[in-house]
């Protein structure tokens, strides 16, 4: 583990592993933590031995928000002038994926992080919600927008209106999560998928992320395009070559990330 309190690092084979740590607050997310929390993501970005990172919280909790400390006092200029936004651009830009592992609260800026991930696997404990109305604010990081796309108008408007907390399986019910897991092995269950993905081809990887959040923003007309743009050149790679060869000779492939 490296020596950031705020932010725990370990690499475990092609997965590199951030835990959020600031239990005492429920790991709520302050701007320190958020900068350098990017700032470790483009590190593992541009890493060639990592090929997935697993973003986990702690059991209580994998984010009750944004820190309510750092905003209690702020006017508009000072929100304006923090630019905190710059860091959740920097983190939607990560090219390979991100496993979030979920227990406990995901809040107001705690679930618009989760909603930054790729595959969410969330423990049965997971209580998931955008409570900023109780506390006389509303979303700020994506969470009406991401939220909308993910669970449809219906549910965004309960879960953003009343501030109400959606449970690991209505969440799951309704498209928002990946995969609700016992809660006695969310950790190690998040952990074993991430593995799983990080044995698969890289750039097919990172080019598969690119096309699926791409339907988020792009009409389906030029997310065909791009889709079709993004398939042509994976085969350019060795990979592509190695998988197909693998699977006619009934072996292993062995992906190198070329
Ligand atoms: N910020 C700061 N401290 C927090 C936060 C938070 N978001 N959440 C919890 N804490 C602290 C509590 O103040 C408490 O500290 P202390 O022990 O010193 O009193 C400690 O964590 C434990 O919390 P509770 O005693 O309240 O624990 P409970 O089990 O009773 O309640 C809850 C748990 C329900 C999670 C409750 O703590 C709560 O409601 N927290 C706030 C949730 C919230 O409103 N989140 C949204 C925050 S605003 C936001 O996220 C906006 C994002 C927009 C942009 C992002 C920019 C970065």
């Amino acid at each position: 583990m490296s020596d950031q309190p705020h932010l725990l690092t370990e690499s475990d084979g092609h997965v590199a592993i951030v835990r959020i740590n600031r239990p005492k607050v429920l790991n709520a997310l302050n701007l320190d933590l958020m900068r350098d929390l990017a700032g470790l993501l483009e590190g593992f970005d541009a890493d060639d031995s990592v090929r997935v990172i697993l973003l986990a919280g702690g059991e209580r909790a994998w984010a009750a928000g944004a820190d309510i400390g750092d905003m209690a006092t702020a006017t508009r200029a000072d929100m304006e002038q923090r630019d905190q936004f710059t860091q959740w651009e920097r983190i939607k830009r990560i090219r390979k994926p991100i496993v979030a592992a979920v227990s406990g609260f995901a809040l107001g800026g705690g679930c618009e992080l989760m909603m930054h991930c790729d595959v969410i696997v969330c423990s049965e404990t997971a209580k998931i919600g955008q409570p900023e109305i109780n506390i006389g604010v509303m979303p700020g990081a994506g969470g009406t927008q991401r939220l909308t796309r993910a669970v449809g108008k219906a549910i965004a408007m309960d879960v953003v209106l009343s501030g109400r907390f959606l449970s690991a399986r209505e969440a799951m019910s309704h498209g928002l999560v990946s995969r609700v897991v016992p809660r006695e092995h969310w950790y190690d269950h998040a952990l074993k998928i991430a593995h799983a993905i990080a044995a698969k081809a890289p750039i097919s990887l990172q080019n598969a992320k690119e096309s699926v959040l791409n339907a988020e923003e792009q009409n389906l007309s030029d997310g065909l395009v791009r889709e079709r743009q993004l398939f042509y050149e994976l085969f350019d790679t060795e990979d592509q070559k190695e998988g197909m060869a693998a699977f006619m000779e009934k072996r292993r492939p062995t992906f190198t990330g070329k």
